[in-house]
């Protein structure tokens, strides 16, 4: 595999803009949030120092508030919508006005465990930021007990299922017309649907209208979901954050209130009916009724739970290839729709983490070779279709070769 891991670095340098990465080059031409710290965990493997610059131009676009904003727009680039301006946030630099799955605590704590001793005086600068922003999380989006997502860009997994019931409820008949672009550079078949984007664009409208006041989108915006991906991957940064800054010497106190408030809020997104894991509206109470590979990030967050585990074993086992972003046998199941059924190898990488530190060392190992085989086949690209492994989105992909140097390429 020694020129798979070559293929893997050259993707990481091509689409190094300078202090940050692109997660590939025309589709997504600025600085993604939750894609920025898997390319630092992939450069940590062969370059500590520019891991760690990662992160930091990446906290370079935090808010006053703490929130680390999903884009970046360090630059401006036509290729992209919607860009700056239709955010309208008014930050230098400028960034969109939601924020993204929280990783970056986990992935900070791999990167400096590299290398500790080159490490520390940067994680000292960094861990005031990064605590601001979770103490944003706990604060502003945790307040109903779950994570809650105001758009579904926040989740990291757009167009998943999980989202229906509050996306039906978003009136996008108004939004006035906008040229998009992301279907130029790839099939629209492998993309949301239209009414996703007129929807994804009135909830964005609604934000640039209030002026991005976070608690005037919490109480009156036109979406407001709990999410089980960031519910759990926030409980794994929080404990992961915990672990930095008693490396630190810091208190955690704080910290670790917020962890315990958010496990013992687990147990509201479980769906009784469903046997699950599950997505909610907020406003109305209703349930996603889907199974999608967030639920599976239960492990990665420390909980143990047997329903879980079976419910895991059966939508992996059919399909071929990893783990698919949701349920193959429900009737909503799109193969290769972006996050209403593809695999993604990402995510598959997360919930590893969660098999591997579980002590399911066997299932890590199933995982990691049908995502490593998808790879070899195809190259390094966005997501795959779990039945027949087709490749699908964006080639060269920042986040498939990084977890490919992490994770899927080690033997
Ligand atoms: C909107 C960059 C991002 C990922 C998301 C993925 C996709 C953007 C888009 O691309 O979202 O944020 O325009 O489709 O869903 O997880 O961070 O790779």
């Amino acid at each position: 595999m020694t020129h798979l891991n070559e293929t893997a670095r050259d993707i990481l340098r091509k689409n190094d803009r300078g202090g940050y990465t692109v997660p590939t080059d025309g589709l997504y031409p600025y600085q993604w949030n939750w894609d920025s710290v898997f390319a630092a965990w992939g450069f940590a493997t062969f370059d500590n120092d520019r891991a760690w610059t990662e992160v930091e131009t990446l906290f370079s676009g935090q808010w006053d508030d703490g929130m680390v904003p999903h884009i970046i727009f360090h630059q401006s680039d036509p290729g992209y919508f919607p860009g700056p301006d239709v955010w309208g946030t008014n930050k230098t630099p400028q960034t969109s006005g939601i924020s993204q799955p929280p990783v970056a605590a986990t992935m900070v704590r791999k990167i400096y465990e590299m290398d500790p001793e080159a490490g520390r005086a940067r994680l000292a600068a960094l861990y005031p930021r990064m605590v601001a922003w979770h103490r944003w999380w706990h604060d502003v989006r945790c307040a109903p007990g779950p994570a809650c997502i105001t758009h579904p860009w926040e989740s990291g997994r757009d167009n998943c299922p999980d989202w229906d019931v509050g996306m039906a409820n978003v009136d996008g008949s108004n939004v006035g017309p906008y040229q998009r672009r992301d279907t130029g550079h790839v099939d629209a078949s492998m993309r949301p649907g239209k009414e996703d984007y007129d929807r994804y664009i009135a909830i964005l409208q609604f934000g640039k209208a209030c002026g991005w006041n976070h608690a005037e989108i919490m109480a009156n915006g036109p979406f407001l979901m709990a999410d089980p991906g960031i519910t759990f991957i926030l409980l794994r940064a929080h404990r992961d954050l915990i672990a930095l800054g008693q490396e630190l010497g810091e208190d955690v106190s704080e910290i670790t209130g917020w962890a315990d408030a958010l496990e013992a809020a687990v147990p509201s997104i479980w769906n009784p009916d469903l046997g699950a894991y599950d997505a909610r509206d907020i406003r109305t109470g209703t349930w996603a009724n889907n199974l999608s590979s967030a639920a599976y990030l239960f492990l990665y967050a420390g909980i143990e739970n047997p329903d879980m585990d079976a419910q895991m074993q059966r939508t992996w086992d059919a399909v071929t290839y990893g783990i698919p972003s949701s349920d193959p046998e429900a009737a909503h199941f799109d193969p290769r729709r972006y996050w209403r059924g593809p695999m993604w190898p990402v995510v598959n990488s997360l919930i590893a983490l969660g098999l591997k530190d579980s002590g399911r060392d066997a299932d890590e190992a199933r995982l990691r070779r049908e995502t490593a085989t998808l790879i070899e086949k195809s190259g390094f690209y966005e997501y795959f279709d779990p039945v027949d492994g087709t490749p699908c989105g964006g080639s060269n992909f920042t986040w498939t070769a990084a977890i490919w140097l992490t994770w899927a390429g080690r033997d």
